[in-house]
């Protein structure tokens, strides 16, 4: 039952609220109608909750919709944030292709009015009562819950980071949050000679190769203004490039790896594997070498840094998280191992795949499914999921490496029917990731009609 018609059955009480609600209360005054609607009735019912409005909570939501069995505001989205962001394009803003701001969109104009938009954060979860509970002490039930609220980017994980990257006179950037986004091209264009570094840290990050495709990058802009010749000398090559990776690899999937790592030996770039970033001294890089071996100090004269992440305090701390911290579900069905009305995708699953949007399109058709046969009493669910996850790769200007994959690291590519072997760069995937993708991910896979390698769906 809704507070409104709570209070109208009061037929006593509903004069003077009408005449309280109709006055314009001063910002941050608490009118009479919400102390009652929290002190009443203090828990909003929806038949399916959807925590997170990134791209998996948008995709799953509007495909949720879509398959007509919900009426209106039956499902709703928990999301504090004001834009929603299509952050595969933040590789392009890097390599100065794209504005960081053409990117973004107001979240509430992506959401379709069927459905109940919660612009709060949530505190905590309480499963074995069907509740969650927001920022602003106010509960919600559920019949299904989907956890999706992403990953968060830590840039205090590094010491010395949060200065650096806010420090406009420093060459130290990312392209990992918005907010620093946008340096990272000015400092490539400013660089005339020296050392430059590009990091990739230990643990789980989204979009595992993004830290190599903001180096390759600049690497052909730095070539094409004549400051960068593999295996030149200083004169020749008056800049220097180096990857510094906490992996022991160019990427974790061995046919791309090695694929990789022939444009590294080729392009003359220094591979510094298993050295893990964790301090930005000044002008100088220190890395932690695995096994105590110490410490090593590099210094640069240009720093591109991806900061260590991890999943949200209020999802680790939750009893839906396994040991890492992320959402515990199965990874076939996409249902959670213990809760069995409870569901993830995306960068807060446990899902042992590339963190990625392309990989959001396989998951989300098979958790709505399942989410619908479990809501509906209409049989187990039924593993569908398979890992599927894509790097699109961006190797130079016009050149995309179409790494597409699925558990295990094996390769799983949607070209390949027309005989193209994806390890190699064209200039027909370089026009997918830079118009295409941006182009269909808001146009329709954020509306639920996007599947992926499987076209337009719904
Ligand atoms: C995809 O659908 C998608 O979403 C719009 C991406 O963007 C982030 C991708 O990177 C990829 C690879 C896909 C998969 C689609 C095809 C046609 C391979």
């Amino acid at each position: 039952m809704g507070p409104s018609r709570l209070l109208t059955r009061q037929t006593s009480l509903a004069p003077a609220v009408k005449r309280l609600c109709s006055q314009q209360a001063p910002a941050g005054y608490r009118t009479f109608a919400s102390v009652s609607s929290t002190s009443v009735n203090p828990a909003r019912n929806h038949k399916v909750v959807v925590v997170g409005g990134g791209s998996a909570g948008l995709t799953i939501s509007h495909q949720l919709l879509r398959t007509g069995k919900f009426s209106q505001d039956d499902i709703a989205i928990v999301d504090p944030a004001e834009w929603h962001h299509y952050q595969p394009g933040w590789t392009l803003v890097g390599g100065g292709l794209k504005d960081k701001n053409e990117l973004k969109r107001p979240l509430q104009s992506l959401v379709d009015p069927k459905l109940k938009l919660y612009t709060d954060s949530l505190a905590t979860f309480q499963p074995e009562d069907n509740t969650v509970t927001l920022g602003t002490g106010s509960k919600l039930t559920y019949d299904q819950l989907v956890v999706a609220p992403g990953i968060k980017v830590d840039l205090a994980s590094i010491k010395g980071l949060p200065e650096a990257v806010s420090n406009p006179d420093s060459n130290v950037s990312s392209i990992y949050t918005f907010d620093t986004v946008d340096k990272v091209f000015p400092t490539v264009q400013r660089l005339r000679a020296g050392q430059a570094i590009f990091t990739q840290p230990a643990g789980v990050i989204k979009c595992a190769g993004a830290p190599q495709k903001v180096l390759w990058l600049a690497l052909d802009h730095w070539k094409r203004a004549g400051l960068y010749q593999p295996g030149g000398g200083d004169a020749a090559s008056p800049i220097r490039i180096a990857f510094a990776t906490a992996l022991p690899a160019m990427f974790g999937v061995p046919k791309y790896s090695a694929a990789l790592e022939t444009l590294r030996q080729e392009r003359g770039v220094e591979g510094l594997f298993a050295h893990d970033l964790v301090e930005v001294d000044g002008n100088t890089a220190v890395f932690a070498l695995p096994e105590g071996k110490g410490q090593v100090r590099q210094p640069f004269n240009l720093l591109h840094v991806v900061p260590k992440m991890g999943a949200h305090a209020f999802v680790r701390d939750s009893p839906l998280a396994n040991a890492a911290g992320f959402v515990d579900v199965d990874d076939a069905t996409l249902q959670h191992k213990k809760f069995a009305n409870v569901w993830s995708a995306g960068d807060a699953s446990s899902l042992p795949t590339s963190k990625t949007a392309a990989a959001i399109t396989a998951q989300a058709p098979v958790l709505v499914g399942n989410l619908v046969r479990t809501m509906e009493g209409a049989g187990e669910s039924r593993p569908g999921y398979d890992g599927y996850t894509s790097c699109p790769l961006l190797t130079e200007y016009g050149k995309v490496m179409l790494a597409e994959f699925k558990y295990g690291g094996v390769p799983q590519e949607t070209f390949n029917k027309i005989g193209w072997d994806q390890a190699t760069p064209r200039r027909a995937f370089y026009h997918l990731k830079k118009d295409f993708f941006p182009w269909v991910y808001y146009k329709s896979m954020v509306k639920g009609t996007w599947g992926g390698p499987k076209g337009w769906i719904n």
